[in-house]
């Protein structure tokens, strides 16, 4: 103890002794006048990066954030300590060459940001190629004041060197070793701020760093230097990842289709051919919504009448990845998988897919897609393009006010009521549609409950008391619960869907119109929150307990099978049809292709799903982790258990069969992407059609 004191004294002496030291000599001061240039070049940079922040991004956490400052401040300081290295009379030229590298980076991403309400790609350096279309009105609309406030960093910086150089400044001698312990000291500062910068990070920042499909986010973190660098990465490493294997990936790729039985027609095939189509990508829709009321109200009764009166497909899962949202879009449209590393709607965006919408532009649909967030989130501005839409609706095309926005952007209700008006003018003009609406309230964190309007997730009982009066008594049940605050974001989309489906009848949308709405995936939240939602005891307003009777633990098991979303195909005049029932065998989100491929009549040939009227009960549902699921067993790959879901036996053959069969699917998904696989066909095939056309 005495000897911690002694130190801690020892220490504190010595703090102060070098604090007088600091002071006597003024040594701050000597210190600035010696690294003019250097403490000039920083501060701009620094200054520069915080400017495009706080224009950009208009949030009170974005102006109060320290951490985005210590990194822009660790990156400027750890490239400008290298400047050390260099004779005192060649540093200029350094500092001021990082200075307009800088500058540029934030010029280019403050005029992208008016543009495009977002932050800049290198990987979009491709579309390049447009801006000689639209050169006059970016300068017209797009740069502003502001942006001549960034040069003034490296403008600055001449006019000091300028003076310096006449006041003879830079005649001073550095001795070799001497510039060496400068950088190794301005490098042990940025290192310091670096790793205090570290400290600030949470598992989540450093998740959406890797995925880079949250920019604004990554800039309000990590600053607009940070962003940029890993850009750059993120963008090379898909290139690096086709470097490699292309010869083993077309083998593997040549012998599953080989293998793969050819599609039998069956009752469903073009029975909805020439038909528009309208798809409802319903934002964190779980299917077990559907089964929830709450005093008498049902938390979707909008979804579940749309299941009543047309195909509901109970058992259909959404396989997504880190890409969430778009790998659901990306099977939804293409029957491939997630990619194993990266999103494939982010790193490879530049690939040929055989998409849906792609294949019905080839059958005379005009396809669009609406969206009333940024264009870039989730890349989609490149990737909806890929996917073969005509146009891609975004949030630059809605009228986006403070008052109808709700979680990431527009609410649902004004992004539907304005889509209609949109499909409306698109009906007119072509005689064959297919539009992809995406919705957007329903998203994680659910937290904007007041905005929901009026839902109770409590429970509320008429109670008799002896004396024959009654009562009634409200328990709080799921209120202020997580899941609860799902349960009532879920409404207000799922009434937004049924307001939608009104607007489209009155327009007479309807009319020729099949409707597919599919819940992109689960809401994320922990399982400890449906155990609460099945073993509520009222008495104690908290779980049951675990030795009580009536407790039903929700294991890994049941959370897992719990995470489907609906699939569900209507059209008005369905109910009471043959069609109009509940589809129960497993299906994947990458099935939807080729099923309404049969049902509208078009087909891609390297799907990996099956069309669920062609493979009926012979399914087979696989999960980017190697899991996977039939109508009677639930794979655990992982832990290499499964879960019997039927009295039938089941078989070792099988267990290594179907496993074998999940590990090849992910893997050729995989290489059809990252190889850009479907290219070369696509190729081979327009040389057919021109050799044909030749009359050759
Ligand atoms: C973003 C939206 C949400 O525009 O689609 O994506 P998610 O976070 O669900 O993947
Ligand atoms: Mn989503």
């Amino acid at each position: 103890m005495k000897n911690i004191k002694n130190s801690w004294n020892k220490l504190l002496q010595s703090v102060k002794k070098n604090l007088k030291k600091i002071k006597d000599e003024h040594l701050i001061k000597q210190y600035m006048k010696n690294n003019i240039i250097f403490l000039t070049f920083v501060i701009t940079c620094v200054i520069n990066s915080t400017m495009l922040r706080l224009f950009c991004i208009n949030s009170t956490e974005n102006y109060l954030a320290v951490a985005p400052i210590l990194a822009d401040l660790a990156i400027v300081i750890i490239v400008g300590a290298f400047g050390y290295l260099l004779k005192p009379k060649n540093r200029f030229a350094y500092y001021l060459g990082f200075s307009i590298f800088f500058t540029a980076i934030c010029l280019i991403n403050s005029i992208y940001y008016t543009y495009y309400t977002s932050f800049a790609s290198v990987s979009m350096l491709s579309l390049a190629q447009y801006v000689g279309d639209v050169g006059d009105a970016v300068i017209e609309q797009v740069i502003s004041f502001k942006d001549f406030l960034y040069p003034i960093g490296p403008i600055i910086l001449i006019v000091i060197n300028y003076r310096l150089k006449k006041k003879n400044y830079y005649k001073r001698v550095e001795m070799k070793s001497e510039r060496k312990k400068k950088t190794i000291k301005t490098l042990a500062v940025g290192a310091a701020i670096a790793v205090i910068f570290l400290l600030t990070l949470t598992p989540t920042d450093i998740s959406r760093l890797v995925k880079q499909w949250n920019r604004e986010y990554i800039v309000m973190k990590y600053g607009i230097y940070v962003y940029q660098a890993n850009d750059v990465v993120a963008s090379i490493q898909p290139k690096i990842n086709s470097l490699f294997g292309y010869d083993q990936a077309k083998k593997d790729f040549k012998e599953y289709f080989k293998n793969v039985e050819e599609h039998q027609d069956n009752e469903y095939t073009n029975i909805f051919e020439g038909k528009n189509v309208i798809v409802i990508h319903g934002e964190s829709l779980q299917e077990n919504l559907m089964t929830l009321s709450f005093n008498g109200q049902e938390v979707t009764p909008n979804l579940n009448k749309l299941a009543e009166e047309g195909m509901f497909f109970s058992n259909f899962y959404s396989p997504v990845s880190v890409g969430t949202s778009s790998d659901a879009e990306l099977m939804f449209n293409t029957s491939l998988l997630p990619t194993k590393s990266g999103t494939a709607f982010v790193s490879y965006s530049d690939r040929t897919y055989n998409a849906t919408p792609k294949l019905l532009g080839e059958k005379g649909y005009y396809t669009f897609s609406m969206h009333g967030n940024n264009a870039d989130f989730w890349n989609r501005r490149n990737m909806h393009n890929s996917l073969g839409y005509d146009r891609f609706y975004s949030k630059e095309d809605y009228n986006v006010t403070k008052e109808n926005t709700v979680g990431l952007g527009i609410n649902d209700y004004a992004f539907f009521d304005q889509s209609v008006q949109k499909i409306k003018k698109i009906s007119e003009k072509n005689d064959k549609w297919y539009g992809t609406l995406i919705m957007l309230s329903n998203h994680t964190p659910f937290a904007e409950v007041d905005k929901y309007g009026d839902f109770p997730v409590d429970i509320k009982e008429t109670v008799t008391k002896e004396d024959g009066t009654t009562e009634e008594v409200t328990y709080p049940y799921m209120e202020g619960t997580k899941l609860g605050n799902y349960f009532k974001s879920a409404h207000y989309a799922d009434g937004a869907i049924g307001e939608l489906i009104n607007r489209l009848d009155e327009e007479g949308l309807l009319d020729n119109t099949v409707v597919v709405i599919y819940g992109d995936h689960d809401a994320k939240l922990p399982r400890s929150e449906y155990n609460l939602l099945y073993n509520y005891d009222k008495e104690t307003d908290s779980l049951l307990d675990k030795d009580d009777p009536n407790y039903k633990e929700y294991d890994s098991y049941q959370y897992e099978l719990g995470r489907k979303v609906p699939f569900i195909i209507w059209t008005k005049d369905m109910k009471g049809t043959k069609l109009n029932k509940e589809y129960t065998n497993v299906m994947s989100m990458s099935d939807v292709e080729p099923t309404l491929g049969n049902m509208f009549g078009y087909s891609n040939k390297y799907a990996l799903g099956h069309d669920i009227f062609d493979i009926k009960d012979k399914n087979i549902v696989v999960f980017p982790n190697g899991n996977w699921l039939t109508n009677d067993i639930y794979y655990n790959s992982q832990k290499e258990e499964y879960l019997s879901l039927t009295d039938k036996a089941v078989s070792e053959e099988e267990i290594k069969k179907n496993s074998e069969y999940a590990s090849k699917l992910l893997d050729v998904s995989n290489e059809i992407i990252v190889f850009d696989l479907l290219k070369e066909d696509q190729t081979n095939e327009n040389r057919v059609i021109e050799n044909q056309e030749k009359g050759n």
